[in-house]
C-alpha cells in the first residue's frame, strides 16, 4: 500500500484529493483535522459511508500547521510516502484582517511541515506537494507562466510565496522530492461560500427561489482563470509520480471577469444580474489582483494534464447544485414540495 498524508483534508481540494486517491486501491489516505467547536467535515463525511473498501483506507488525525510538535508526531507515527500540504487560511480578503495569523499558518506552517518531512526523509523516501497559488503573480502582466516574476499583492500571497520558496529550497538544499503546484483559481459545488464564484451561484439560486432579494458584491472587473477543482487535484498527484521533482503552473488558459461569471450564472436562471447586484466596499481589497491568466503548457507537455471542465461547464455544474440546495431550503421552510 501507498500511504498519503493530506493537510487541509476538510477543505474543497482536500476532499477531492482524498476521493481521487481512495479511488486507487493501492492508496491509504490519512488526513489532518483541527479541533473545532462544531463539526466541519461535511465535505468528507461520505467517505466514511457504507463502502468498507474505502472506509477502511481512510483515517483522520488531529494536528495543526501552527503546532510543529503535532506535525512531527503524526509524521513519525504514520511515515507516509506522499505528503500533500493543502492546509491554509486561504481567503485573500481575510488575510488583510489577519496578516500575522495568515503568515504563521500559510508561510511558517509550510516550513514546519517541511522540517517534519525532512526528518522523515532521513530514514525513508517521501514526496512532498506544496499548494502554491497564482496569487503569487499578483500584478505581473498576463499570461503568467513558470518564468513570470512574482509580485504578490496580499498578506496571503506573500505567505504563499514564502512557502513556495521554502519548498524550492528544501528540494535544492536537501535533495527532497518536493514539488510546488502553482494553481490558478479552481472552483466546484464544494467551494467555500465566501469565495466569489460560490457566493454568486448560491446567491443567484436563492434569489431565483425567492429566498434572497439581492447580492452585495465587490470589484466586478477582476479577471480570473477559473477551472474545476476535481481536475486540479489530478495534477497534484501527477506531479508526485514523475521521476524528478519540479514546479508546475496549472490553469485553463482562459480568463473571465467576475461580471461575466455573474452574467453566465443569472442568465442560466433566466434572470438579469443588473436587477439584483449591489456594490459595497466591504468586499473590496486594499490591493487587488486585476487579471490572472495561466500558461499551463509545461503541465500539459510533461504531466499530460488537461482541464476537462470548461468555463460554461463549471458555471452549469455549480448552478445546478446550488439550485437543488435552494429548492430543499425552500421545501424545509414549508413553501412547497420539491
Ligand atoms: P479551503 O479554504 O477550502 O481549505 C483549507 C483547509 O485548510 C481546510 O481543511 C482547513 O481546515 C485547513 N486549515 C486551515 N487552517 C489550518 C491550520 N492552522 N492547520 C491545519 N489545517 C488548516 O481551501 P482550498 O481547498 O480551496 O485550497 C487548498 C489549498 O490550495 C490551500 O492551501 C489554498 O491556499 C491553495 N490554493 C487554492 C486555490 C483555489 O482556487 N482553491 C488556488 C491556489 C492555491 P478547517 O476546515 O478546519 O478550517
Ligand atoms: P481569490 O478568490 O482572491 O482569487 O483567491 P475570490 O473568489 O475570493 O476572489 C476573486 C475575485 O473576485 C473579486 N470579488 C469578490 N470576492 C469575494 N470573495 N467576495 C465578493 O463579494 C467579491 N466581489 C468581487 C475579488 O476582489 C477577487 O478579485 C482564491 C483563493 O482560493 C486563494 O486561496 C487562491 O490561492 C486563489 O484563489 C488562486
Amino acid at each position: 500500500m501507498k500511504r498519503a498524508l493530506i493537510t487541509g483534508i476538510t477543505g474543497q481540494d482536500g476532499s477531492y484529493l482524498a476521493e481521487f486517491l481512495l479511488g486507487k486501491p493501492e492508496y491509504e489516505v490519512h488526513g489532518l483535522v483541527r479541533r473545532s467547536s462544531s463539526l466541519n467535515r461535511q465535505r468528507i463525511d461520505h467517505l466514511f459511508g457504507p463502502e468498507p473498501s474505502i472506509r477502511e483506507r481512510f483515517h483522520l488525525h488531529y494536528a495543526d500547521l501552527a503546532d510543529a510538535s503535532s506535525l512531527a508526531g503524526v509524521m513519525e507515527r504514520l511515515r507516509p510516502d506522499e505528503v500533500y500540504n493543502l492546509g491554509a487560511q486561504s481567503h485573500v480578503r481575510v488575510s488583510f484582517d489577519q496578516p500575522l495569523y495568515t503568515a504563521d499558518v500559510v508561510g511558517l506552517g509550510t516550513l514546519r511541515l517541511l522540517e517534519a518531512v525532512r526528518h522523515l526523509a532521513l530514514s525513508k523516501p517521501v514526496r512532498f506537494y506544496q499548494a502554491s497559488s497564482s496569487e503569487m503573480y499578483g500584478s505581473a502582466a498576463p499570461p503568467q507562466g513558470p518564468n513570470t516574476p512574482f509580485h504578490p499583492r496580499s498578506p496571503y500571497a506573500c505567505a504563499k510565496l514564502y512557502g513556495h520558496w521554502q519548498t524550492v529550497n528544501y528540494r535544492e538544499a536537501y535533495n527532497l522530492f518536493a514539488c510546488s503546484g502553482i494553481l490558478f483559481n479552481h472552483e466546484s459545488p464544494r467551494r467555500g461560500e465566501s469565495f466569489v464564484t460560490r457566493k454568486i451561484t448560491l446567491g443567484a439560486t436563492r434569489i431565483k427561489e425567492g429566498l434572497q432579494q439581492k447580492l452585495v458584491m465587490g470589484n466586478l472587473d477582476a479577471k480570473r482563470d477559473w477551472g474545476f477543482a476535481g481536475d486540479y487535484v489530478r495534477a497534484m498527484w501527477l506531479m508526485l509520480q514523475q521521476e524528478q521533482p519540479d514546479d508546475y503552473v496549472v490553469a485553463t488558459g482562459e480568463t473571465h471577469s467576475v461580471r461575466e461569471f455573474l452574467e453566465w450564472t443569472f442568465s442560466q436562471l433566466d434572470l438579469d444580474y443588473h436587477d439584483f447586484v449591489e456594490f459595497d466596499t466591504r468586499y473590496t481589497r486594499p490591493s487587488e489582483v486585476d487579471v490572472l491568466l495561466g500558461d499551463a503548457s509545461k503541465a500539459r507537455e510533461r504531466l499530460g494534464w488537461e482541464a476537462e471542465v470548461d468555463f460554461p461547464g463549471l458555471v452549469k455544474m455549480m448552478v445546478e447544485h446550488d439550485l437543488e440546495l435552494a429548492r430543499r431550503e425552500k421545501f424545509a421552510m414549508g413553501y412547497s414540495s420539491p
